[in-house]
């Protein structure tokens, strides 16, 4: 494609987001009912009343699970690909394009043998198709526009059928103009549970899903840079920014299992405070007992799923991020000078007597800039939104807070509040005299002097 021709396709991918292909009536009759999600908050665990293998839903983290129509044995789903707007974070909402209402789109939750039947209805402004990531699959269902199948032209709706041959985490996305319809937000989630369980493998009683997320919006601006590679401003958990994170409750005691999903253009490794947890679940299925490790982060690569688990016995507020720092903040200028150390003298205060907007990062470190009070962009949010009981948390992002709590029910998913710790159990300021501490006697002897050859002949002399 020449460059005229990219530029153009690029257009029309961005301004096609707001307008809706219709679809009449008659065109969708004997399919599934649409389902549509109407905000980004988190759905309870779905389950279905004519459950043969019974089986522990999953929560995916401000998202939720497609309601299936059971037809002659056979589980069916209606997807919808279209444009979508996601509220990331209270007063920040991103022109996107998903499925059902929502992206990322809706989980697909099924048991390993099931029969699948999965309803694709376009409404985007282009031709898409969805690949099932990780599933084996007949050739044909595989979803690579071009090589497996014609894509879904706009207004179409193709039909993908297959059994859920093998049990684990696994994620649905384009092959059709994917640096466009994935750098827009057109994933999910998928989880096929085993129909028989492991009677080696410890039962677990919560379930949490989420996939990871980068967008690249300028602040003040509504839909993402589809051309960005790498350098990406928005970092989230399924879409979404703390504080608008869902916190990850537990009662305490409870086994809790976490499967992450990455479309994203780079790594991340995801870090929870408090546990050490073991790797249950790689792109491959779950791992028997005896082959799981025990880990405090795992680093999960594109493209790749996977599934941890621990015993939530710590009670309290444990914090739960990307460990890659800048995924913990949000929306980040990448061309402010670092002035730590500089002493600005209250030059910011005379600037900005003749540009109110005038701001330059902290001397201190970012913290300066919560202080600062300036006035955002329009459409965007603060770096580090997040206030906790103590002050500001100094994360955002790729970050929310596993609660373990002692009297959660089992069923209860929502927010416990903070946790409030016992007393003499909290880091403190020392303020007192401590005993003296015995200390080694200091003598008089000479310092030893090291004596250092360079190899340019230059002599110099290392003392301590
Ligand atoms: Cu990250």
């Amino acid at each position: 494609m020449d460059r005229r021709g990219f530029f153009q396709k690029g257009l029309v991918g961005v301004a096609g987001a707001v307008s809706v292909a219709t679809l009449s009536k008659s065109a969708l009759a004997g399919l599934p009912d649409i389902v549509s999600k109407p905000d980004a908050s988190t759905a309870g665990p779905w389950t279905p009343t004519d459950q043969a293998v019974p089986y522990l839903p999953v929560v995916t983290l401000n998202g939720w699970t497609l309601p299936y129509r059971l037809n002659n044995g056979v589980k069916e789903f209606h997807l919808v690909a279209e444009p979508v707007v996601r509220e990331m974070a209270p007063g920040f909402s991103v022109n996107m394009w998903g499925y059902n209402g929502q992206s990322p789109g809706p989980t697909i939750e099924v048991v390993e043998g099931d029969r699948v039947r999965l309803f694709v209805t376009n409404r985007l402004p282009e031709a898409t198709s969805v690949h099932w990531h990780g599933q084996r699959l007949p050739n044909g269902m595989d979803g690579v526009s071009g090589l497996n199948q014609r894509p879904i032209g706009v207004g179409k709706t193709f039909v993908y059928e297959f059994d859920a041959r093998r049990p684990g985490t696994f994620m649905y996305h384009p092959h059709a103009d994917e640096t466009t319809q994935m750098a827009m937000g057109m994933m999910g989630f998928w989880v096929t549970h085993p129909k028989v369980v492991d009677q080696n493998a410890p039962k677990v009683d919560r379930d949490y899903c989420f996939l990871l997320n980068a967008f690249d919006v300028e602040p003040g601006s509504k839909t993402p840079n589809i051309n960005t590679m790498l350098d990406f401003n928005i970092w989230g958990f399924n879409s979404t920014v703390y504080p608008s994170i869902s916190p990850l409750v537990a009662t305490l005691g409870d086994r809790v299992r976490v499967r992450v999903g990455n479309l994203t253009m780079t790594n991340h490794p995801v870090h929870v405070h408090g546990h050490e947890f073991e790797v249950t679940g790689t792109d491959g299925g779950p791992v028997p007992p005896g082959a799981r490790w025990p880990e405090v982060t795992t680093d999960i690569a594109v493209g790749q799923m996977r599934q941890i688990e621990f015993i939530a016995d710590e009670p309290g507020d444990w914090a739960m991020h990307c460990h890659k720092s800048h995924h913990t903040m949000g929306a980040m200028g990448h061309d402010v000078s670092t002035l730590i150390g500089l002493n600005h003298g209250g030059l910011v205060g005379r600037i900005q007597n003749l540009l109110p907007d005038y701001m330059v990062m902290g001397e201190r470190g970012m913290y300066d800039m919560k202080e600062m009070q300036m006035p955002l962009p329009l459409n965007t949010f603060p770096m580090m939104a997040g206030t906790g009981p103590y002050g500001p948390i100094g994360m955002g992002g790729m970050f929310t807070v596993l609660k373990v709590r002692e009297d959660l029910k089992a069923d209860d998913y929502s927010d416990p509040g903070w946790y409030k710790q016992p007393p003499n159990t909290q880091a403190y300021e020392w303020k007192g005299q401590l005993p003296e501490a015995p200390r080694a006697q200091v003598t008089d002897a000479p310092v030893a002097v090291a004596s250092v050859r360079k190899p340019g002949g230059g002599h110099a002399n290392h003392g301590h």
